[in-house]
């Protein structure tokens, strides 16, 4: 079953955090022609190009384009030719997996101790600590696995004020950001994991990073009732870094899990929801430049005021819009979903709105379940 709970977000950085964090560093892509997805983020997210690496400054193996919004970082980074085994990896990793999430990369105030405390507690290690430095100053880096082939970078950036790391250069934007920011944040970044992985990743991040459950989760009845998949979700002690885990469930139908599971070759990155300040605006801009939203059906509007009451955006609008909204003990909250981004019926996004709620939408799951089984069917895949 759904339930919720009040959450009062402590944003002070706690003492006794065995693992303290101070959010999302970066979300890294591994795509095939990261020199054309740097212009769908620019032209369609309206993200800004702060920093790029490749051959033009010393890397002659891989290219990688860092874009911004906000407080929100991604870095697409492709192969121009593999010659090491990073070259080899991210080659083979986008042949079997398409475009993808390599890297969920989270800022600490120490790597080292970050890591060290991970590997202690069950983490494999993928890279050990280490120090990367230029004229802009030092950045102390390491690694570990979570699921699938996806790994946490550890980034400790205090003493650095360069673009994006060491070996970057300052770039441009590509084109004349939008008006008004489309999003400003990443609000949580959520896993497809295997049938019956889920308790384990979940145990993972509790015992590996110290996090703690969130008490939405999507349960055995939801899952057999519509929504063909199980979710939980882990959280920093401040909730400044949110990862919900979702494996398929048996259900009447094909669950969406298992065609990311089928398509993307294993267990990876899901979707990335983005915090915006102004859903309408942003949905509006995005849309007008070629971004697709999932539709959702008039009769969702038809009762929405009966039991979300009034939200700061008219009904009407979020009809117009195909935008959903929930409400629960402490607020309510705005949110939409992308189609995939790619080909392959794998990695989305999800755009959110909070006003209190520090929920995922939980009374918006069936509306949406459905409307992603219905994209599921024009593939062939349900
Ligand atoms: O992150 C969440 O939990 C919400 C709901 O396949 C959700 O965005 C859960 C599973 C899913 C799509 C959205
Ligand atoms: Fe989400």
């Amino acid at each position: 079953m759904t339930q919720t709970t009040h959450h009062t977000p402590d944003t002070t950085a706690r003492q006794d955090d065995p693992f303290p964090v101070k959010g999302m560093d970066a979300v890294v892509f591994a795509v095939g022609n990261a020199k054309q997805a740097a212009h769908y983020y620019s032209t369609a997210f309206g993200m800004r190009l702060v920093a790029y690496s490749g051959p033009e400054n010393g890397s002659r193996e891989t290219a990688s384009y860092v874009l911004e919004n906000g407080s929100a970082r991604f870095v697409l980074t492709s192969v121009i030719k593999p010659v090491s085994t990073w070259g080899h990896f991210l080659a083979r990793h986008v042949a079997e997996h398409g475009d993808g999430v390599i890297d969920l990369a989270i800022e600490v105030p120490d790597a080292r101790a970050a890591y060290a405390y991970a590997v202690e507690h069950g983490a494999r290690g993928v890279t050990e600590p280490y120090e990367v430095k230029d004229e802009h100053g030092t950045v102390v880096l390491a690694a570990i696995a979570t699921y699938g082939e996806t790994r946490h970078t550890l980034v400790d950036r205090s003493g650095y004020d360069g673009p994006y790391l060491p070996g970057y250069t300052a770039a441009e934007p590509l084109v004349e950001p939008p008006a008004v920011r489309t999003f400003q944040a990443i609000d949580h970044c959520v896993g497809n994991v295997e049938l019956g992985k889920m308790n384990e990743w979940v145990a993972f991040y509790n015992k590996v990073l110290g996090f703690t459950n969130m008490k939405e989760f999507v349960g055995d009845d939801i899952a057999t009732e519509y929504s063909a998949l199980m979710s939980k979700v882990v959280a920093d002690g401040t909730l400044k870094v949110k990862f919900p885990i979702n494996e398929p469930a048996i259900a009447k139908k094909k669950s969406q899990i298992d065609e990311y599971l089928e398509f993307y070759g294993g267990a990876g990155v899901q979707h990335i929801a983005l915090n915006t300040n102004d859903i309408v605006q942003t949905v509006r801009t995005m849309r007008a430049a070629g971004v697709e939203f999932l539709d959702t059906p008039d009769s969702y509007y038809d009762t929405l005021g009966e039991w979300v009451g009034d939200t700061r955006v008219p009904i009407d609008t979020l009809r117009e819009l195909k935008i959903l909204a929930d409400r629960d003990e402490d607020g309510y909250l705005l949110q939409i979903f992308t189609k995939p981004v790619q080909d392959r019926p794998t990695v989305f996004f999800e755009l959110i709105e909070r006003h209190g709620s520090m929920g995922f939408g939980k009374g918006n799951f069936k509306a949406l379940f459905e409307a992603i089984e219905r994209e599921q069917a024009k593939r062939g895949n349900l």
